[in-house]
């Protein structure tokens, strides 16, 4: 299969809105799977968004032509391979807006991307009595590498408020930084309240203190257009299965100069220049942080879903959710009983909520019965359900291929939630 005779997705005109019925077309789990005999309403994207047809016709081509170990062959398809990777790479850069390919490491998720972060950089740069800066509203990939550095160091963590709305106090978040603050680690966008952090003002800040600074964007990149260029970020990372890509995917955006200063995260093979038992002289960047063979299906499913969500357009898709999340937010208002925990001005594809005082694993196997997956629990971020005193939240969250009937489905099977409890 060449990949021209791979199926197009639908070309991005920026200036119309989203073919969603099209859109829908491209992903057979919407269509091959009936819950309990119901349509499929998968509003469970923020854990993991599914795969279009594109995505999985790549991920075949690869399994039935191009496979092999990649960066070591001499022969034909060792060399298919190692192109198709380090395409997928370019597309990742493209995705991000990079300056070079070298800029972008491969890692299997947002998790690994941090905590290669932790090691090559803050084992390395911070030390006892130094402070590290996060948010209240950080996943817990955010929060507990960064607590492991300062057990390991003597150093600080230091942890900038949010208010009832879910919104961060971007005054207390810059009278943290001072003369010890060494780095700092925010979301861009939280999984459990869908706030939309202000990231350029944070990464400004940060600087403006000479402080280096992590995104996590792992609940920004299905949602919103990037730029890491225009942001001046000095790190940003991302899972490519909540980009519609496989799990097992992702990347990490770091400025070349951090990068080449970092000490490797792990060592193995493809990461060395050469090796005696004396010593080893590491690679250049980006292969001195991807030792051993790394997932090279997934990473090649991850560059087929960035060119697959770069072609309809991110501007479009923000677009689109933003109408969505409008919609489910003022029909879910209209349901007695619901309150949503949440309620930041900007925000991007996630809508928590709690039906009356049902608990939300109740909530969750109800709308199960209707077809309708959400996600419910404390979505990996304890300290955000502590600040808004609840052990869990029920959370729908949209993607591209969402529609406005899929949120009267999901407001119809709360209504009967509510009843069912009244
Ligand atoms: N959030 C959710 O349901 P991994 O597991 O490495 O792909 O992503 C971790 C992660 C990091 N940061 C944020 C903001 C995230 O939302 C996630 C994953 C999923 O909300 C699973 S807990």
């Amino acid at each position: 299969m060449t990949v021209q005779a791979l199926r197009q997705p639908p070309a991005g005109d920026a200036t119309k809105p989203l073919d969603v019925e099209r859109i829908r077309a491209d992903f057979p789990i919407l269509t091959n799977v009936r819950p309990h005999g119901k349509p499929l309403v998968f509003l469970d994207n923020a854990a993991s968004s599914q795969m279009p047809q594109q995505v999985i016709d790549r991920l075949v081509r690869y399994q039935t032509h191009e496979h092999a170990n990649i960066h070591r062959g001499v022969h034909y398809l060792s060399e298919t391979a190692t192109r198709a990777y380090e395409q997928a790479r370019i597309s990742v850069q493209r995705f991000l807006n990079a300056r070079e390919d070298r800029e972008i490491i491969f890692t299997t998720g947002t998790t690994e991307a941090i905590n290669l972060v932790m090691h090559g950089y803050g084992r390395r740069f911070i030390g006892a009595g130094d402070e590290i800066i996060i948010t209240y509203m950080e996943h817990h990939s955010n929060i507990v590498p960064w607590q492991m550095l300062c057990e390991e160091k003597g150093a600080v963590l230091k942890v900038a408020p949010i208010d009832d709305s879910g919104e961060l106090i971007v005054e207390e978040y810059e009278k943290l930084f001072n003369a010890r603050t060494k780095f700092a680690a925010v979301t861009h966008v939280s999984n459990a309240l869908g706030t939309i952090t202000p990231i350029k003002h944070l990464i400004d800040v940060a600087h403006s203190h000479g402080v280096p600074i992590l995104v996590d964007g792992a609940q920004a990149t299905p949602h919103l257009p990037v730029d890491v260029q225009a942001l001046d970020c000095d790190f940003y990372c991302f899972s490519g299965h909540k980009v519609c890509g496989p799990t097992g995917s992702g990347a990490l955006y770091g400025k070349a100069a951090l990068l080449e200063k970092m000490q490797p995260f792990k060592g193995g093979g493809d990461m060395i220049l050469s090796v005696t038992f004396e010593k080893t002289t590491y690679n250049t960047i980006p292969h001195k942080f991807e030792a051993g063979t790394p997932p090279i299906a997934p990473m090649i499913g991850l560059g087929a879903a960035l060119d697959y969500l770069s072609a309809i357009g991110m501007d479009r898709i923000a677009a689109h959710e933003e109408a969505l999340l409008a919609y489910a937010t003022e029909r879910m208002l209209e349901v007695g009983g619901v309150r949503i925990i949440g309620t930041a001005r900007h925000k991007a594809a996630v809508l928590s909520f709690y039906v009356g005082e049902v608990h939300p694993h109740d909530v969750g196997t109800l709308l199960d019965e209707d077809g309708v997956a959400v996600r419910t629990g404390h979505h990996c971020a304890q300290p955000v359900m502590q600040r808004f005193r609840v052990p869990a939240t029920a959370r729908a969250s949209f993607a591209l291929y969402n529609t406005h009937a899929e949120v009267d489905a999901l407001v119809a099977a709360v209504v009967k939630v509510r009843d069912m409890f009244a």
